[in-house]
């Protein structure tokens, strides 16, 4: 019905994300009764490039992290801008919100609110149209159901004190024939390591989340989850994969790469060495941010040496921006991009990256951020434009809300549901 889709109400509150923390929650309703909920995830090892969360900075107060100030930018000022406008319309939408901040950088509304409002009206929208979220935003398909990329041990700043200095260990199951057996060998992987890792004398609680034992180096990570795909009766290197995100703009200082756990440091030079001898010795197949932030010398260079062996995604270093990612795909530095809405700060700008990335025929990959929200967006996002693949913690706790979703949409895909396996990895899966 023509002009059923327009924004009625638009409302905002604040709830806590699954670290604890406040985020903003935005709710829509549309002419037609359709609704959509948004609400908005952040990260700890963010980017610098990153649209700002609006924090209240009242001490006395969720130590700062209050979220007051975004939830009234989003019921005063919001809310009255886009009144009226057709859901259905995203961009008119999220240009209306930008023009309205004023910023380049979202920073007077806040990225929290506007992402928050943007999520809502693209759900709502699909609602009122009568389709999945991942239709809606993308039109008909081929869809994917992506690999996940299961962080399951950690080290840098998700991790505790002398712990690993890289990020993240994925575990990749792309070679496994369906996303269900996906999900069963991240189960089986999981407690494989959890078993194996008490079984060498490391305290693992029982609460769930990625591991963070403190290894010899960061190369026995490797090993180790090497071991525990093995002891868990999978075939490395054929049916699953290892995967890394090194987070190393967390490890730049000068110019250079500070591995503190190996008390060593290391030139962008010696960095892409240390990168192609571990790809040479393990199945590797998708490195994240191999190289900081700011050095686009260190990316050029790792991407020449070996963008045709494994996949480089950018995460700190292209923020999900648009701009970013046009310059990297012009420069030839990496050749995926990680997929975070927050780092951006509206559905829009997010889905304009994704197929600027595709059109390039890089790979997309949508992740969680480690302070994750009730919200499952980015299962949509890994199921829309064939990004086939998605990079989530180990299959327990705030994750599970992303597989139940691609869990439903499996089932809602029925025969046509299928996996994308090596696919996801081009010729990176050797
Ligand atoms: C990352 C993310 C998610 P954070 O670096 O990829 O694991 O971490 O959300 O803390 O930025
Ligand atoms: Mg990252």
């Amino acid at each position: 019905m023509a002009g059923s889709a327009k924004i009625k109400k638009v409302w905002a509150r604040e709830v806590l994300n699954f670290r604890g923390n406040p985020t903003v929650e935005a709710e829509v309703i549309l002419s037609d009764g359709s609704s959509g909920r948004g609400a908005v995830a952040a990260g700890i090892s963010a980017g610098i490039n990153e649209v700002g969360a609006l924090l209240d900075g009242d001490t006395g107060r969720f130590a700062g992290r209050g979220t007051l100030k975004a939830v009234d930018n989003v019921r005063n000022v919001i809310a009255p801008a886009i009144g009226g406008m057709d859901a259905r319309d995203q961009a008119a939408v999220d240009d209306k919100m930008l023009e309205v901040d004023g910023t380049p950088n979202k920073a007077k509304l806040g990225g929290n609110a506007v992402l928050a409002v943007s999520l809502a009206v693209a759900k709502a929208a699909a609602v009122s149209r009568g389709l999945p979220l991942y239709r809606h935003l993308w039109g008909d398909g081929p869809f994917w159901l992506p690999v996940p990329a299961y962080d399951m041990l950690c080290g840098g700043s998700h991790a505790i004190e002398g712990g690993l200095d890289l990020q993240e260990y994925l575990i990749v199951p792309a070679g496994v024939e369906t996303f269900d057996q996906a999900v069963q060998a991240g189960f089986d992987i999981y407690n494989a390591l959890i078993a194996l890792l008490r079984a060498k004398g490391h305290a693992v609680g029982q609460w769930g989340g990625p591991v963070s034992p403190k290894l010899g180096s960061n190369k026995e990570g490797m090993d180790v989850v090497a071991e525990a795909i093995e002891k868990a009766g999978y075939k490395l290197g054929k049916e699953v994969y290892i995967g890394l995100d090194a987070a190393t703009s967390e490890l730049y200082e000068d110019g250079k790469y500070v591995l503190a756990r190996e008390g060593r440091t290391l030139s962008a030079d010696e960095m892409a060495d240390m990168w192609t001898q571990w790809i040479d010795e393990y199945p590797l197949v998708t490195i994240e941010d191999g190289m900081a932030e700011e050095d686009w010398d260190g990316w050029k260079l790792l991407t020449h040496r070996i963008g045709d062996r494994a996949q480089l995604v950018g995460d700190d270093f292209f923020t999900t921006n648009p701009g970013r990612i046009r310059r990297g795909i012009s420069e030839g530095t990496a050749n995926a991009v990680l997929i975070k809405p927050n780092q951006i700060g509206s559905v829009s700008e997010t889905l304009e990256t994704m197929r600027l990335a595709a059109a390039a025929g890089w790979a997309t990959m949508p992740s969680e951020r480690s302070g994750e929200a009730e919200d499952s967006v980015i299962s949509d996002l890994a199921v829309a434009g064939c990004a086939g693949q998605i990079k989530t913690g180990p299959p327990c706790r705030q994750t599970v809300v992303k597989y139940n979703r691609l869990l439903r949409i499996e089932e809602e895909l029925g025969r046509n549901a299928e996996y994308a396996g090596t696919r996801a990895f081009r010729t990176w899966v050797r």
